[in-house]
């Protein structure tokens, strides 16, 4: 592409900022076919654009991704071919745009292709912010929120609190449900909590949020990001364009840091959270209450009750109150009250069975989410631990697990199976997380013929013993199967139980056994 042709295109894309934008014809090549793929595919299918996807996987759910997406009208889908550096021409002419998923590095060849031609790369969450506003619809405020830890569970509890203020709001993004998917609701939201990856923080630049959080920094995804300082480059772009407060981690410099070199509206603030004391200006916890220096007219003086930690949870580790802090100070700056902040967490703590804490002890958090019965739920709650031993398995229902366990193969110390049969989660973890330790159940496979054995209380006290002789101080122990539980129990609400009871039990009888010597 010549020098003029580029500088057209990019003047085109300049003025591509709503739905109601001139789309039509546009030249777009969408590299990856998973989730997000998908959903960049057929959103600029509906707006009119050309498309051309490019994608490596060449497996079932990619071509009947991509039957679907000839039928909505994508000109051309190249499965299993990625590693060209050559972009494919669109309709015979060059890309004008490439809008790529997540998971493909920038030093990707197609995207560095892409990127020596002069073509603008964009990431799904700048599409979205772009179409997010159409005629005769609402248009969604973002609250948006990244960090190494943490995430997915802030996000939960933002939409937990917007939902509690009676507003019409869903948490998208990193956390699973793309967020083209939410941005193109027919009814549209009053509030969008989106979960941003440094991936997708990567590929963003137009973002406006309403209020912004890094919840925290610390080493991972390296070899994406080709060093610390990029990964820690591409966390502080959440910050970027905020509206009305960045919020930072007040126990973590580097967070204060990055919003203080942001480049924000006029009148933004900076809030910070806080697990103890807070300053002016501030969100933290007096006396076991969550409490609001920053968003009441007497903060100089005095704080405002938002909830109780008791409102999170019986059992609140130090990481949960952070959370709760951080998306309590999210939603202040969004004009919530502190009614609304108390019920929020109120009803995220009622989500019994829903990555519910159950216990701590010598350092080890123990963690229920037995209604995670896919690989979609479960790796929700993957995403806010590490390192996990990972119970799973159970009545698979023909699902893939391939994705789950390439995705968090990094965070796993180990895994225990239960289950009658759980030899797909098995191969998967085989093909994808080779070293990690795998332990079975002896119900497994059949291997035991004791019925009692079989039962799922037995299953499970002997998965929470073996994952009690695995886990060290630190580690999480997460009951998260993405399988269904009716082989072994009689729900997943049954399932869910046994788990707290085994884990009660075993720290009972560990505290007299202690006792006792
Ligand atoms: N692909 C290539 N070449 C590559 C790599 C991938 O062509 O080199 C193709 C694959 O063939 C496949 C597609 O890309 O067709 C897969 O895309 P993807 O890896 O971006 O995954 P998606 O299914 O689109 O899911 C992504 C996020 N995945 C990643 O960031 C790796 C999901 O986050 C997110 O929920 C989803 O979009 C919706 O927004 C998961 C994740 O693990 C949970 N995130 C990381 C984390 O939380 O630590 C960042």
């Amino acid at each position: 592409m010549d020098c003029k042709t580029v500088s057209q295109a990019e003047n085109r894309l300049d003025s591509l900022t709503s739905w109601d934008a001139d789309w039509k014809g546009l030249r777009v090549v969408v590299t990856g076919i998973g989730r997000t793929g998908f959903s960049v595919a057929d959103t600029l299918a509906e707006l009119g654009a050309q498309v051309v996807v490019v994608a490596a996987s060449d497996d079932d759910e990619a071509r009947a991704n991509a039957d679907t997406l000839k039928i909505v009208g994508v000109a051309q889908v190249i499965l299993g071919q990625d590693s060209s550096s050559v972009l494919p021409l669109v309709n015979g002419e060059a890309a004008e745009l490439v809008v790529t998923s997540p998971g493909l590095k920038p030093s990707h060849p197609l995207l560095a292709a892409a990127a020596e031609a002069g073509i603008p790369i964009w990431g799904d969450v700048e599409l979205a912010w772009r179409v997010r506003t159409r005629e005769g619809r609402k248009t969604a405020r973002w609250i948006t929120i990244t960090g190494t830890n943490g995430k997915t569970t802030t996000t939960t509890m933002v939409e937990s609190m917007l939902q509690a203020a009676g507003l019409r709001a869903i948490a998208a993004g990193n956390i699973g449900t793309p967020i083209l998917d939410a941005v193109r609701d027919p009814e549209g939201w009053d509030f969008l909590a989106v979960e941003l990856s440094t991936f997708q923080l990567h590929f963003s630049e137009s973002l406006a949020p309403a209020a912004s959080v890094c919840l925290n920094l610390a080493e991972d995804h390296v070899d994406w990001h080709g060093s610390f300082e990029a990964y820690a480059a591409d966390k502080a772009k959440i910050y970027a364009n905020t509206e009305i407060a960045c919020i930072y981690n007040a126990e973590q410099i580097e967070t204060e840091r990055m919003v203080e070199e942001a480049d924000v509206q006029e009148g933004c603030r900076a809030v910070g959270f806080t697990t103890g004391m807070p300053a002016i200006s501030m969100v933290g916890v007096v006396e076991g209450l969550l409490v609001d220096r920053a968003f009441i007219a007497g903060r100089k003086d005095s704080a405002a009750e938002l909830a109780s930690l008791s409102d999170i949870g019986d059992l609140v580790p130090r990481h949960l109150v952070a959370n709760a802090a951080a998306a309590a100070a999210l939603v202040r700056a969004c004009g919530l009250t502190p009614a609304d902040v108390r019920k929020g967490l109120q009803d995220f703590n009622n989500g019994e069975h829903r990555i519910q804490p159950v216990a701590t002890s010598e350092g080890v958090l123990w963690v229920n989410d037995s209604k995670a019965t896919n690989p979609h739920a479960a790796s929700a709650s993957l995403a806010s631990f590490k390192p996990v031993i990972w119970i799973a398995g159970g009545l698979s229902k023909g699902v893939d697990y391939d994705d789950l366990v390439r995705e968090h193969a990094a965070r796993l110390k180990a895994v225990v199976l239960i289950g009658a049969d759980s030899s797909a989660l098995a191969g998967s973890l085989a093909r994808h997380a080779p070293g990690v330790q795998v332990v079975a159940t002896r119900a497994q496979g059949g291997r035991h013929t004791d019925a009692a054995a079989l039962r799922g209380d037995a299953v499970m006290a002997e998965a929470v013993a073996v994952a009690a002789s695995l886990a060290g101080d630190g580690d999480t122990v997460l009951m998260a199967p993405a399988s269904a539980s009716m082989d072994q129990f009689v729900s997943y609400a049954h399932r869910g139980q046994a788990f707290i009871d085994a884990v009660r039990e075993l720290l009972q009888s560990r505290a007299s056994a202690n006792k006792e010597s």
